[in-house]
């Protein structure tokens, strides 16, 4: 067929390197980028199919979070802004390692399967992280597109949570906003702007933030909307992306890993800082004390801050809706008893992965999810929105109720609630800090985290481990659990789980226990027990 003509000519340019395969994992793929220019005109093409399939805008994001800068990577974006579904992940790993002489039959392939209309009209909208590579990785993915007749709109430079605001705005019509970068930094001021009036007579020093841009997109991202926030916040940017290297010391997952301050920043005692990851989807809090300690504010504290903010909204509006939190077994064990004993939230626990917990937040009418590397956002189902937003109506409301009302409603819309978004959530904990009158050091205390350890080990095969309850225990290799659960007997408050890693050829071991040495022993005897 002429339409597959093209397809034929350009994936030429784009040849796959001979025998290389590559999946598609928890996040997309993700390598060293010279292996990534056949998988982005691919990936193209593919994301093309899946706007015919669903009549739908769909969204390609090319970025390798916070891998080192040589790497890259290209996540899909399903219609509603989430990630693609299981089943055309299998699709992509399917394109994506076939042979150049067989790229159209597995093309073809997926469109019988599919059932797929060829006619159809197809819309793909494509961004990119600050990388090298990633200008021409996706001018490849563009290359896919329009080889099978989509049209594309290139929104180059943003956040991998702006392109997934920007599909979701687009495939709604604009009821969740207006599709471009303007509109979103419009959108969230606004809904801080509102927030903070609630907040009287804060200090320049209460608005002041340390901001950590991982010498990445967020950093000039945070640089354009600073104006929009007007004098709300006072924005002390480092790894502005200037000089230093992206995502090299520092950034949210080397402050989170290190448990340490990123090169570059210049911290007073006790001043709130943050942390973005390299792509902008990734959070983590700081802060030292005045005796020179570190204290790392992750996502289960930003969950609990959260939730704890929104319950008493909640109460104060009287409203019934259920709040949720989801957390994966990587959780403190302290934040999972506080939520349950003393805020009495539910809280649910699912596999690594923000795809696994974004799901489970969808069962409730408020689900609030972080992971504790402070990947995580709020979702509120429609019903919830619609109450809210009645009730914001509602004349018969007293103040009080009228005030937590209307503080329900602009903390939605500060919220991105497609994907976890640094600077939604910055703004979201910015917000709920200075309504409340709190210091980095108050929320810190709202409970004690148990000290842990996290280990890799490599092993000749880590699928031979294989978890359940959600990864917190081992069914295989028999024996295995039982030796986990001995060792755990032997120490206070102690918790152990191992997991074949879903990004890196290792088992990862993790340990919490009543004191550092205890869990940094238990860590390493269950670590042995794993070889
Ligand atoms: C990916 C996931 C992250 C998860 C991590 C676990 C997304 C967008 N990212 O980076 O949520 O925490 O993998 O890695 O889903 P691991 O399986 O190697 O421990
Ligand atoms: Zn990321």
């Amino acid at each position: 067929m002429a339409q597959f003509k093209e397809v034929s000519q350009k994936s030429k340019l784009h040849p796959k390197p001979e025998g290389l395969t590559l999946q598609y994992g928890t996040a997309g793929f993700r390598t060293h980028a010279k292996h990534l220019d056949h998988i982005m005109f691919r990936m193209g093409l593919l994301a093309t199919l899946r706007s015919k399939k669903t009549k739908s805008t769909i969204g390609v994001m090319v970025t390798a979070s916070h891998n080192p800068e040589e790497d890259n990577g290209v996540k899909l974006i399903d219609p509603m802004g989430e990630m693609v579904t299981a089943l055309w992940e299998g699709y992509a790993t399917q394109l994506a390692n076939a042979e150049q002489d067989s790229l159209l039959k597995e093309l073809k392939d997926i469109i019988e399967k599919e059932d797929i209309n060829m006619s159809e009209p197809a819309s793909v909208y494509v961004g990119k992280d600050t990388r090298p590579s990633s200008a021409s990785l996706s001018q490849a993915v563009l290359d896919g597109v329009s080889s099978l007749g989509g049209k594309t709109h290139d929104y180059g430079l943003v956040t991998t949570p702006q392109l997934h605001y920007m599909v979701c705005c687009c495939n709604t019509h604009g009821c969740y906003g207006s599709p471009t970068i303007e509109g979103y930094y419009q959108k969230l001021s606004q809904a801080f702007l509102q927030l903070t009036q609630n907040a009287l007579n804060r200090t320049d020093d209460q608005k002041r933030l340390l901001v950590d841009g991982a010498n990445g997109i967020g950093a000039l991202k945070m640089r354009e909307m600073e104006p929009f926030l007007r004098s709300e916040m006072q924005v002390v940017l480092s790894n502005d992306g200037s000089s230093g290297k992206l995502n090299h010391m520092c950034g949210a997952d080397y402050v989170k890993v290190q448990q340490n301050a990123p090169q570059g920043m210049n911290m007073g005692v006790g001043e709130r800082c943050c942390s973005f990851d390299g792509d902008a989807d990734r959070i983590v809090y700081y802060y030292t004390d005045s005796k020179g300690c570190f204290h790392l504010l992750d996502g289960d504290k930003i969950a609990t801050l959260i939730s704890t903010y929104l319950k008493e909204l909640l109460t104060q509006a009287g409203l019934n809706l259920q709040i949720a939190v989801v957390q994966t077994a990587y959780a403190n064990g302290s934040s999972t008893r506080y939520l349950e004993d003393v805020m009495k939230v539910t809280v649910c626990c699912t596999k690594t992965g923000v795809k696994h917990l974004h799901h489970a937040a969808q069962e409730y009418d408020i689900g609030v999810y972080f992971e504790a590397n402070g990947h995580g956002t709020v979702l509120f189902s429609k019903a919830a929105q619609k109450q809210i937003q009645d009730l914001v109506k509602d004349p018969n409301s007293n103040d009080e109720r009228k005030r937590a009302v209307k503080l329900l409603e602009s903390t939605i819309n500060l919220i991105n609630q497609t994907v976890g978004d640094a600077i939604s959530d910055m703004l979201v904990i910015e917000a709920v800090l200075a309504i409340r009158g709190m210091s980095a050091q108050d929320w810190d205390a709202i409970y004690t985290d148990l000290p842990n350890r996290q280990l890799k080990v490599t092993v000749s095969d880590r699928r031979v481990i294989d978890t359940t309850d959600a990864e917190r225990r081992a069914v295989s290799p028999e024996g295995l659990q039982d030796t986990i659960d001995s060792l755990v007997k032997k120490y206070k408050s102690a918790r152990s789980f191992v997991r074949p890693s879903g990004t890196e050829d290792v088992v990862r071991v993790y340990a919490e226990a009543d004191t550092q040495e205890s869990a940094d022993s238990l860590a390493h005897e269950v670590s042995l027990a794993v070889y």
